[in-house]
């Protein structure tokens, strides 16, 4: 990969962090912008708590100068507000051992895991005595950083006009269908707190998490992520780590509590029948055209021009006041998992921070094929590949 990037950061530390390397000197990069999109992630009906006490900003400490990148690692970080409220029991040094410090931290202990998330498995495998320690960085808040270093790619992408979306398309066994172009609808999209398509969805998918939370459980649901512009020839059919849609489903599915991701008509595909399943080519004003685009805008690895269709499914969050039978590490005694405030859905959010690792897999791509030093460098050899290719 080019366009690299390690996050940091616990969520009830003092921070979240990321370096970004391999963004081509020359890009627009805005703080304003990030936040933006780190303000979109916020946002979502039946997050819990904690995005009331959150506003999050970015701070850029190195890597770009005057709104430019200048082919420098780029360091980023987002603060964590609720850190003032968890300074003693997450301070990286050791804190005076007062009876009332030692009392907090003792009541911050978890040994009660909680099926579904990494807690048991986490505290197994690196021999953590108090969960915590697997809970805290194993939260979904560590999704904030790759929010903005989706920002940072996009903003690469933008210079191509290669555009995303996202929206929420079932929430527990509610789902909504759209036959106009994603697109078309964005504004609508974005305007409402499920990011989803239609008034009549968004109320039943509003009704449905009440009613949930009302019984301290939580809910899922599915989402899509869009692009458009993407030009043909990103990814590669020759090895199987070139593949994109490879890379694009591990990028996704690396998302905390996502369990499938699909591409195009994804598992449909099984079912349907090859002259139904593949996208026949016409030609039009002189143009290669498509009237279907059941692929997702991949072959054989390969993007082909069309837009890039994912649909990926978030499970419902392992943190439930309804508690599930479960054991207390090291006392091999059975009790009910552990519950602190979480959220009762987050499938909007998901989808944010799915935009934005598709738009760092995107990137890559762009930078592998068409160079990375400066920007300029890069808009020429794609300038140049354009032309050839339209002349096939
Ligand atoms: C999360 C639990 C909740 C969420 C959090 C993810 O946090 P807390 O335990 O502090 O209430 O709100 O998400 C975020 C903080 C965020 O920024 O998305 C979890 O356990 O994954």
């Amino acid at each position: 990969m080019i366009f690299r990037f390690l996050t940091s950061g616990e969520s009830h530390g003092k921070c979240l962090n990321a370096v970004i390397d391999g963004v081509p000197a020359g890009v627009n990069i805005e703080k304003e912008y990030i936040n933006s999109e780190l303000e979109r992630r916020q946002i979502g009906y039946g997050r819990g708590g904690r995005m009331k006490i959150e506003k999050d900003s970015v701070e850029i400490l190195s890597g770009v100068r005057h709104g430019k990148s200048t082919g420098a690692p780029i360091c980023i970080e987002i603060k964590n507000k609720d850190w003032e409220n968890w300074n003693i029991t997450m301070n990286s040094e050791a804190v005076e051992d007062t009876e009332e410090n030692l009392k907090l931290i003792e009541s911050k202990k978890i040994i009660n895991v909680r099926p579904g998330h990494a807690d048991y498995a986490g505290a197994l495998k690196y021999n953590q005595k108090d969960v915590r320690n697997i809970l805290e960085r194993s939260s979904a808040r560590e999704t904030a950083a790759r929010v903005a270093v989706g920002a940072i790619a996009k903003s690469i992408l933008k210079e191509f006009k290669i555009e995303g979306m996202s929206y929420v398309e079932q929430i527990g066994e509610i789902k909504t269908t759209i036959t106009k172009d994603p697109f078309e609808i964005k504004e609508q999209i974005e305007s409402n707190d499920l990011r989803t398509t239609d008034k009549k969805s968004y109320e039943e998918m509003k009704k449905e998490i009440d009613r949930v939370k009302e019984t301290g459980d939580t809910v899922g649901g599915c989402f899509k992520v869009i692009y458009k512009n993407v030009p043909v020839g990103l990814g590669s059919h020759v090895q199987w780590d070139k593949k994109i849609d490879g890379l694009i489903a591990q990028a996704v599915m690396s998302i905390q509590a996502v369990k499938s991701v699909e591409i195009g008509i994804g598992k449909t595909a099984a079912e349907t029948l090859g002259s139904k399943t593949h996208d026949e080519i016409f030609i039009e004003n002189n143009r290669y055209v498509r009237k279907t685009n059941n692929a997702g805008g991949i072959e054989s690895g390969i993007t082909n021009g069309e837009n890039i269709v994912i649909t990926a499914a978030m499970k419902a969050i392992p943190t439930m006041k309804k508690a599930l039978n479960s054991i207390a590490l090291d006392k091999r005694e059975e009790v009910q998992a552990h519950f602190e405030r979480s959220d009762t859905c987050a499938v909007s959010a998901c989808a944010v921070t799915a935009e934005a690792m598709v738009a760092i897999i995107i990137a890559d791509a762009m930078m592998e094929k068409f160079s990375h030093d400066s920007l300029d460098e890069m808009k020429n050899n794609y300038k140049n590949y354009i032309n050839m290719i339209e002349k096939r």
